[in-house]
């Protein structure tokens, strides 16, 4: 069974992006750690205080960003990072090579309760020899060069792609390193299962809430054939049982806040997740176009997301 550095050491990726995957893979095992604890450390509970998102930070929100933030910031080969925790970029080494863009706790609404969270990460090379900017983040999705996460759950995973396929890697304890143990991930085309917050279903475009009705309609309605539904609450857990299992995935723009495009973020959510599903032959676009071909204005922007089954995104976006 092969870990994750033969892996890489068999891929095409340079000494400088293999470096930036172990740093980054590395802190989430600590991560990992110190989720275990739980309230055994008294690291369960709100940081007191909102992040950028004007969202409250949960105390492992804060924890996991600083120690992402400081394990990258030490690596020579990164340039710069981006968080969903930090307004702005923070500028690391000059003469790194990477800018990588994460969100240390995805789902932290889950942490109390015990359930799926996870860390998603999305790396871009940067050119020019000038200290980064927030300007230098804002590249199209399909420009990554490697995108992944790892979810914390019965076990942690990695799932990653550098660009040729997707692997999942569970982490072994005893080995204390991520072991490969499924390659070359594939998305079924059709499925049977769908993933969405249904309690914001009366916000929802028309469009939108007639084709949900279609597959809550089952064998009896247009569709012809019963569908079930899961939602984790967490986009790294949905993700990961739809490049497990198949189904899709939507986060859709809904009118509680008309100028907001969607929920999820661009730069740390949708795009390593978009590159994943691409990679495994699933599909993942707004509702106006394919989510890598985006050209970012902000750090933190919004987008709606339809991802998954590549036909029943197509069957989706044809209402
Ligand atoms: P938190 O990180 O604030 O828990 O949000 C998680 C998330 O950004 C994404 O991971 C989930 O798919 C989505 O929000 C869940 O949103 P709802 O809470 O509206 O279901």
């Amino acid at each position: 069974m092969q870990n994750l550095s033969q892996v890489l050491a068999q891929s095409s990726a340079p000494d400088s992006l293999k470096s930036v995957l172990a740093v980054t893979t590395g802190t989430c095992i600590a991560i990992s750690d110190a989720l275990k604890q739980g309230s055994l450390a008294g690291i369960l509970g709100m940081a007191g205080n909102e992040n950028v998102q004007g969202e409250e930070q949960k105390k492992l929100d804060v924890i996991s960003n600083d120690m992402l933030k400081d394990a990258l910031m030490a690596c020579p080969s990164v340039r710069a990072i981006a968080s969903e925790e930090e307004e702005d970029i923070v500028a690391a080494n000059t003469d790194g090579e990477y800018l990588i863009a994460f969100d240390p706790l995805d789902g932290s609404s889950n942490i109390d309760i015990n359930a799926m969270v996870g860390t998603i990460f999305s790396i871009y090379q940067q050119t020019g020899d000038h200290a980064a900017t927030e300007q230098d983040f804002l590249i199209a999705g399909k420009h990554q060069v490697a995108a992944g996460y790892v979810l914390y759950g019965p076990s942690s995973m990695l799932v990653l792609t550098t660009g040729d396929g997707v692997n999942m890697f569970t982490y072994d304890p005893t080995k204390q390193s991520f072991i490969l143990t499924t390659e070359n991930v594939q998305v079924a085309p059709e499925t049977k299962e769908f993933a969405i917050n249904m309690s914001n279903q009366r916000f929802w475009s028309e469009n939108m809430q007639n084709y949900v009705k279609d597959l809550t309609l089952g064998k009896e309605g247009p569709r012809e054939k019963d569908f079930n539904m899961r939602w984790v609450a967490a986009m790294v857990g949905d993700v990961h049982r739809i490049l497990c299992r198949g189904g899709i995935f939507i986060y859709p723009w809904d009118k509680k806040d008309p100028s907001k495009p969607g929920k999820l973020r661009l730069m740390y959510e949708a795009n390593p997740m978009a590159m994943l599903l691409e990679q495994a032959g699933g599909k993942a676009h707004t509702h106006t176009q394919r989510i890598l071909d985006i050209e970012p204005t902000a750090i933190h922007q919004r987008v709606a997301v339809v991802l998954g089954a590549a036909n029943e995104v197509d069957k989706c976006l044809s209402y």
